[in-house]
């Protein structure tokens, strides 16, 4: 099948029944209770202590899992997300539940204010949010839900409903964050791009002046230890980038991205990244069969996937590294920092075959050591300079990313690595207590446990495994109930 064929095509509608000795797997039965126990009627808590509200990515990837449980909890998933969204399009990174105090998570509503702050760039009135953004999921995710029960789905009339609040979140980041003019999306706080304490985030955060270390309260320090989690220097430029955003009124620059070419012009933090941007093009690829789905022909979307996949080989690629790295939009070149995000494009199903070849060999070399040093890909460079086993993102191993990794080898062909990695997931999630992250070296648990992604990703490497279908375009099973 030649490329255009291959993305344009339908995905198979087979689904597989699930197998009982699966479902009868104390894994399977042990993730199913830690997606029931952080289920809270409407959506699902990355973590009951450490993260009680519901995150954006974390809900997209739980959707991913839930599917196999629920195919009608994983679309209210989505649907309660997306629900929260902006009237300028962006999907918030946090919709707090206001049920839960105050200072059980910081920054808490009252920092994000964005009823009020938000007002201009269309916060909902009903809802509090953070102001920020995740990386897009959420196309891929709904259309891998779709595919769980496509009947259900369409009675439900998921995809007819979200399909316009997906096109508007894409062309807001395709658009308002467009901030270096080449097409790519660009975030403008570590915590936008999902792993907020990478040593990529440091070059271009050392511009930003810390706010106070008194003038917050941090809550993650009483569920995680110090030496784990960022430090205060880390967290007070955190602090300062979130309000100077707020104090603008969540304005991203405006107009036409082509006029604002000058450094200056750009935020003090405005940084491309790989993940962010691989991401939004397999979710371009999954909106393109959404549309597809819904009886349009979905081919613009996949040609402006290729344009995307052009422009991130262009501006990111680094064929020395054999990885993808970030573009410092303010400092005006790319961050020498090898990162486990310069790894996840190999999701993306038309790379060219020496960008994929590459991105194996660095993968399985002694920067990221899988099958050799490491049990999962580390989120940073085992040689870098910044590497730190335990601390958040500098070096530990999460479960989306290799989730994600785990499908871009099966992608490209690379089944034996595939399986092995997929081996090492499900045999970590179990031994960790479906931990938040672990050791690469020796899956030792770290930050949370009964973690939400951690055990929905769990349950869907579980499920695909049984069907035999595992690849991007799958089908997988209906199984599951429906309520
Ligand atoms: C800030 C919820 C989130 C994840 C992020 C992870 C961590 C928050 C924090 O937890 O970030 O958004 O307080 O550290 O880095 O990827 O979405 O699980």
């Amino acid at each position: 099948m030649d490329r255009t064929a291959q993305l344009t095509a339908r995905p198979a509608e087979t689904v597989a029944a699930p197998d009982p000795a699966v479902l009868a797997d104390p894994l399977h039965l042990g993730a199913a209770r830690v997606l029931e126990e952080n289920w809270t009627g409407t959506s699902t808590v990355p973590s009951r202590g450490l993260y009680p509200h519901q995150w954006s990515w974390d809900s997209a990837f739980i959707a991913i899992g839930l599917r196999h449980l629920s195919p009608l909890r994983a679309q209210t998933e989505l649907e309660t997300l997306l629900s929260a969204q902006w009237a300028d399009g962006r999907v918030p990174h946090i919709v707090f539940n206001p049920a839960v105090p105050l200072d059980a998570y910081f920054p808490s509503p009252d920092f994000w204010r964005s009823s009020t702050a938000g007002r201009a760039a269309g916060a909902p009135r009903a809802v509090e949010t953070s102001g920020i953004v995740q990386p897009p999921v959420h196309a891929l995710a709904a259309w891998l839900v779709h595919l769980a029960d496509p009947e259900l789905s369409r009675a439900r009339g998921f995809l007819a409903r979200l399909h316009p609040r997906l096109a508007a979140w894409h062309r807001y980041l395709l658009h308002r964050r467009d901030l270096g003019g080449a097409g790519l999306a660009a975030v403008v706080h570590p915590w936008e791009q999902g792993m907020d304490n990478a040593p990529s985030w440091d070059t271009p955060l050392a511009r930003v002046t810390p706010a106070p270390t008194r003038s917050f309260r941090r809550a993650d320090l009483d569920h995680g230890a110090a030496e784990d989690r960022p430090t205060d220097l880390d967290y007070g430029r955190y602090v300062r980038l979130a309000a100077d955003y707020r104090d603008r009124g969540y304005a991203d620059a405006p107009g036409d991205p082509r006029q604002h070419r000058r450094p200056s012009d750009v935020p003090a933090f405005a940084v491309e990244d790989p993940a962010f941007n691989a991401l939004l093009i397999a979710s371009e690829h999954a909106l393109a069969r959404i549309a597809h789905e819904l009886g349009a022909t979905g081919t613009a979307r996949h040609a402006r996937a290729q344009r995307l996949t052009a422009a991130l080989i262009d501006r990111l690629w680094d064929p020395a590294s054999g990885l993808f790295l970030c573009r410092d939009l303010r400092g005006g070149g790319l961050v020498p920092e090898r990162g486990v995000s310069g790894l996840i494009p190999l999701l993306l199903p038309t790379l060219p075959r020496e960008v994929t070849a590459a991105l194996v060999r660095t993968l399985t070399g002694p920067h990221f050591g899988l099958g050799t040093t490491t049990r999962l890909a580390p989120s940073y460079d085992l040689l870098g300079e910044a590497f730190d086993r335990h601390r958040y993102w500098r070096g530990p191993a999460w479960f989306n990313t290799n989730w994600l990794l785990e499908r871009g080898l099966r992608t490209h062909g690379e089944h034996e690595r595939a399986d092995a990695l997929r081996r090492a997931l499900l045999h970590t999630a179990e031994t960790s207590g479906f931990a938040e992250y672990v050791d690469p070296y020796t899956g030792e648990a770290c930050g949370a446990t009964g973690f939400g992604w951690t055990a929905a990703l769990t349950l869907d490497l579980l499920r695909s495994a049984a069907s035999g279908t595992t690849d991007m375009r799958d089908t997988r099973n209906k199984g599951g109930d429906r309520g």
